[in-house]
């Protein structure tokens, strides 16, 4: 093998590894609902809440909600979203669930709608697999697998491109009751 062939054979596995880890995401499918991806974010100590994000895709042709969810992690789980009210980053529950419409993508990610992991067992921890149970008003209970990223994370590690958002870290609201700088949580 000459040099120019070593090049080539070598440049032909980067790409084969850039598909592989690409494509790694995993898809959970109930009914017309498909979950891509599912990741969270990892806790700081003593943390009582954690994020979770995820892709879902509404394959159907009639519209469903996603009201919560389950997991042995956690005491419940709710659906969260983001808003920016005067320049405050606050996140509230999704009133009767989040309407996923009949081809409609929705990404949960830490800027906008996430799960909501309430009063964590335990710190979710970097690398290790959180299971839950999403419950969907016309698809069912889907079960799925959240991989834990790094507490800063903005995505899953294969796809990690999203600006930084500063100050909507969820670790940084530790305990509900206690204090949580420029953060509300309404309820
Ligand atoms: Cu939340």
């Amino acid at each position: 093998m000459n040099f120019r062939a070593t090049i080539h054979a070598l440049s032909a596995i980067a790409v084969v590894l850039c598909v592989a880890s690409a494509s790694a995401a995993e898809t959970f499918t109930v009914g017309s609902i498909e979950v891509t991806g599912p990741w969270a974010r990892a806790t700081p100590k003593g943390a009582s809440v954690g994020g979770a994000y995820m892709t879902v895709t509404n394959k159907g042709s009639e519209p469903d909600r996603l009201t919560g969810g389950s997991s042995p992690a956690a005491a419940k789980l709710e659906v969260h979203q983001m808003s920016m009210n005067n320049g405050v980053m606050s996140m509230r529950p999704v009133q009767g669930g989040l309407e996923i419409k009949p081809g409609q993508t929705v990404v949960f990610n830490p800027s906008s709608f996430h799960i909501m992991m309430v009063g964590l067992k335990q710190p979710l921890t970097q690398g290790e697999h959180v299971k839950a149970t999403l419950d969907f008003a016309k698809a069912g209970k889907l079960d799925v697998e959240y991989v834990v990223e790094s507490i800063g994370a903005q995505g899953p590690s294969a796809a990690s491109t999203a600006p930084a958002m500063p100050g909507m870290d969820h670790g940084t609201m530790g305990n509900m009751g206690g204090s949580m700088g420029n953060m509300n949580h309404a309820h």
